[in-house]
Formats: C-alpha cells, sequence, structure tokens
C-alpha cells in the first residue's frame, strides 16, 4: 500500500479541488458529480488492480464508483478500495465546514462490504485498544476509558454526532462528568481524531453511516486505536442487504479485525472545507493550496501534506 500513497493523494487533491466550484452552491448532485468523476479518472490512471468495496452505491443506482467497480490500468497491486468523493456533501454545498474527499485502501479481501445504511460505532485511541465494547453500557466505556488513560471520568471527552437520536447517550455521558463534544458532520475525522495525541479526545461514540464506518476503522486500525460497530438495518431489506454482503450474523458486534482485516492498508483524506485536522482548500494568488493527511499502516505514521496546484490547470 506504501506505494500506492502517494497516488492515493494525488487522487483526492485533484477530486477536492474538483468540488471547489460547488461550495456553498447548494446542489448537492453537481458537487459529488464532479468530485466522484474526477476521482474515477485518476484512479484509472493507477498502476492496480483495484475494486471498489464502498462507493457511491450499486452499479443500478451509480453510474461511477459503484461497489465492484474495477480500477486501474492494472499490476501486482490487488486492492479494495473504499472512497467517499465527498464525505459531508450537505456542509459542503452550503459553504460550512467538515468537507473532506477521502480514500482507504487496504490488500484485497480485507476491508468489510458495507451496505449504505446506519451503523452504531465506537472508536479510542491506542492507549484504550482492547478494553471498550460497543455493546457495553457508555458509562462502563467510560470508565475504561479514563482507567486506561490514566484521568478523571471528568477529563474524558467523547465526540458524538448532534442528532436527536443521540440524545439519551448525551444526557447520560454528561452525567457521568465526562465532556460532550458535538459535531454536525463528518464521521471519518472525528473517528480517526480519537488516535491522534494532543487533540485530547478519548472516544468517539454514536450511530451514523455504515460506509463512513470502514473509512473511519481503516484511519483508526492505521493510528493504532480501536473501532468496532454494529449494523441497524432499519427493515427486512436492509436486513438481506447485509447477508448478500456477506454479513452473516447482522445483530453481532464487528471487531475492528472485521472491519479491517489487515496493518497492510493506507488513509488519505484532503480537505474541501476546514475541519479538526486540516484546512479546507485555500488560494494563494493563482493556485490552490490544498491540505491533506496521509495514513500508513504499517509504519503506523501519520503525515500532512501541504500542495499547490496553479488554478488555470484545473478549469
Ligand atoms: C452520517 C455520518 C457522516 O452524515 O452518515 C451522517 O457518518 C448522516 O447522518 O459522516 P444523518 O442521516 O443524521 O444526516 C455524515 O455526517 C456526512 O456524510
Amino acid at each position: 500500500m506504501q506505494s500506492l500513497l502517494l497516488n492515493f493523494l494525488k487522487v483526492t487533491e485533484s477530486a477536492a479541488i474538483a468540488a471547489i466550484p460547488w461550495v456553498g452552491s447548494g446542489d448537492e448532485n453537481a458537487a459529488d458529480g464532479a468530485a466522484t468523476n474526477e476521482m474515477r479518472k485518476t484512479l484509472n490512471k493507477m498502476k492496480m488492480n483495484g475494486t471498489v468495496v464502498i462507493g457511491e452505491g450499486e452499479i443500478d443506482e451509480a453510474p461511477m464508483l459503484y461497489i465492484g467497480e474495477r480500477l486501474g490500468i492494472g499490476g501486482n497491486h490487488e486492492v479494495d478500495i473504499a472512497v467517499d468523493p465527498i464525505e459531508g456533501t450537505t456542509p459542503t454545498v452550503n459553504g460550512q465546514g467538515n468537507a473532506i474527499t477521502v480514500i482507504a485502501a487496504a490488500k484485497k479481501g480485507t476491508l468489510l462490504h458495507a451496505p449504505d445504511m446506519y451503523m452504531k460505532k465506537i472508536a479510542v485511541g491506542p492507549k484504550a485498544k482492547g478494553k471498550v465494547h460497543l455493546d457495553a453500557p457508555i458509562e462502563e466505556n467510560i470508565r475504561v476509558v479514563a482507567e486506561a488513560t490514566g484521568k478523571k471520568v471528568q477529563d474524558i471527552h467523547i465526540l458524538i454526532q448532534d442528532r436527536p437520536r443521540h440524545k439519551e447517550y448525551i444526557n447520560r455521558i454528561r452525567q457521568t462528568g465526562a465532556k460532550v463534544h458535538l459535531f454536525n458532520e463528518g464521521d471519518v475525522i472525528y473517528s480517526a481524531a480519537t488516535c491522534i495525541e494532543g487533540l485530547g479526545i478519548d472516544m468517539f461514540f454514536g450511530i451514523g453511516g455504515a460506509p463512513e464506518g470502514v473509512l473511519g476503522a481503516v484511519a483508526v486500525r492505521c493510528l493504532g486505536g480501536e473501532m468496532q460497530a454494529k449494523l441497524l438495518p432499519r427493515n427486512d431489506e436492509e436486513r438481506n442487504r447485509c447477508r448478500e454482503m456477506g454479513i452473516t450474523d447482522v445483530d453481532s458486534v464487528l471487531t475492528h479485525e472485521q472491519l479491517v482485516a489487515t496493518d497492510d492498508c493506507a488513509f488519505v483524506a484532503t480537505g474541501i472545507t476546514d475541519n479538526l485536522l486540516v484546512k479546507g482548500i485555500e488560494t494563494e494568488d493563482a493556485n490552490y493550496v490544498t491540505h491533506s493527511i496521509l495514513i500508513n499502516g504499517l509504519e503506523k505514521q501519520l503525515r500532512y501534506v501541504k500542495s499547490t496546484y496553479p488554478i488555470l490547470a484545473n478549469v
């Protein structure tokens, strides 16, 4: 995966740039279409045998980057690819923060094929790895994270998406004395944030998209933390979708190993608009300046990359 990292970086940078004209436009389809089109074009130039496992949908519903789509010009690298050309389409077209372009990749056959539905998730950093359990009461998970990190419960900081479905969890977390940080969109970046020392985040918790769960799980694995998840099908049709995608025990907790079964994985994200980890795209003179993170699972190495692209070359 290491040798492909810089190529993936170019893919996310150019897809983020393609989204720029649509920031604040109100047009979600156009924004998504522009980033997806660009991402597919650049992925198809890479020397790899890639297969989309998390994408824009099924072949019949997504014209591009559909699950099962083959990518690349061939070669020795057989890779599973998870993409979100815009993670945060709504904030993009509303001109708000927390939008990124993201790719996660891993050795073929190692990423969970997650259907597009809700998923309950928990992520913690390296110190609390092996201590939490998604099915345990939130109060218990807070207690073990405090113990593992050597902090008081009042000093545990938890990220949770600002949605009515989380109201009860938010109340219970606050009753323990732990602190809640609400965010609007962007599970992927916020789950990865638990593993980055200095941000002061101890846990990510809540119900969000399953595709974003797998993307986040790659970042967390690359950074030495732990993530667990559980699919939340809302009807028989969604239950069948899980089974069709190879998930037999739909109601059980998916371990980190089931989400991502290898350290030979990579995660790359470029900011479209500002977020906790990287700035959005800036314009300096006649250039776009992009800010990205690159994470390598084998080295557990996080890199921040700033790149410059002449604006005229991209119009
Ligand atoms: C979640 C979260 C994503 O959208 O899927 C969320 O995982 C959707 O939740 O990061 P709602 O249906 O409540 O909006 C994101 O925040 C952005 O795609």
